[in-house]
């Protein structure tokens, strides 16, 4: 009797452990998509453009009607999932952008948007206040000049990505990057410890770019606080004039909607990177799944 219960104790212990490791299973090929994934696209915060984006993509695709629907999370928690779900070779459709560690870190590829809902590709700019060029004339001009690639920003991310804290790792690529630098501060007039306010949204990329003009700022004596918070609350930031600047403006589309709503309250500087992308994507292994039509089709 004592052996019986001990059997059936060690037996539903191996029970419960196989359910609690029990994961979803790999992608198939040979089975529609859909239901592999919940219908689910997994997204981030809620105010981002690629999120509005995303809600415009699944009327426009009919994807709303085949039950598909997007979740809201976070950088953070997205990223988690999809590294995850690559390590075990799930399959997954996340909100995307370039550029992004994402790509670089996993294999991932865009989904072709044969209806451009997301645009084509786009710049990011940098945002003034109205009188910064006449209060901060020094700022101003490194803001203006501040130019980077994709390969730039994404160099930057990946330290971050890789546990540097990304004050020391912008520090640390302008050191490597020295033309940069001297390219954006040469002759500007350098100040003593002079306030500027930047703000931005916690997104990778925009961690990254803030605190590389931030050390480029401080860099010609400027003392520089870097505000992050969320998207609506950035433009008023600088349209009000609370803050002085931003480099968060991703044009046309993705940040569109406030570029448009504030119009006429800012100074826009231009572009400070060109060939961001934004749109859904997958990994490379889902190799049915090349077009968001495939979504709801294969
Ligand atoms: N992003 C990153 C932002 C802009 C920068 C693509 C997540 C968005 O508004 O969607």
């Amino acid at each position: 009797m004592r052996k019986l219960i001990k059997w059936i104790a060690s037996a539903s212990l191996l029970l419960v452990l196989a359910g609690c490791s029990s994961k979803p299973a790999a992608y198939d090929s040979k089975q529609k998509l859909g239901p592999q994934v919940n219908y689910t696209i997994t997204g981030i915060d809620a105010g981002a453009g690629i999120m509005s984006g995303t809600t415009k993509a699944l009327s426009a695709y009919k994807l709303k009607a085949g039950k598909w629907q997007l979740q809201t999370s976070s950088t953070a928690a997205m990223t988690s999932t999809l590294g995850k779900a690559v390590e075990h070779k799930q399959p997954i459709v996340v909100t995307g952008w370039q550029p992004h560690w994402m790509f670089t870190k996993y294999n991932l590829k865009f989904l072709k948007d044969p209806k451009h809902v997301y645009g084509q590709t786009e710049s990011i700019h940098t945002i003034a206040r109205k009188g910064l060029q006449k209060d901060s004339p020094s700022a101003y001009t490194v803001l203006d000049r501040f130019q980077w690639t994709p390969a730039d920003m994404s160099a930057v991310m990946l330290k971050v990505n890789g546990g540097m804290e990304p004050k020391k790792a912008a520090e640390q690529w302008l050191k490597q990057h020295p033309d940069k630098l001297k390219a954006w501060t040469q002759g500007v007039q350098p100040v003593k410890g002079k306030s500027i306010t930047l703000t931005f949204v916690a997104w990778d990329s925009e961690i990254a770019s803030t605190n590389v003009v931030a050390a480029a700022l401080r860099s010609v004596g400027y003392k520089v606080t870097t505000r992050p918070m969320e998207i609506q609350p950035l433009w008023a930031s600088v349209a009000t004039g609370a803050a002085d600047a931003m480099v968060c403006a991703w044009l046309p589309n993705t940040s569109g909607k406030y570029y448009a709503d504030y119009k006429g309250q800012f100074v826009d500087l231009g572009a400070n990177l060109h060939g961001a992308r934004v749109g859904l994507a997958v990994p490379k292994y889902m190799t049915k799944i090349n077009s968001i039509e495939d979504l709801l089709n294969k």
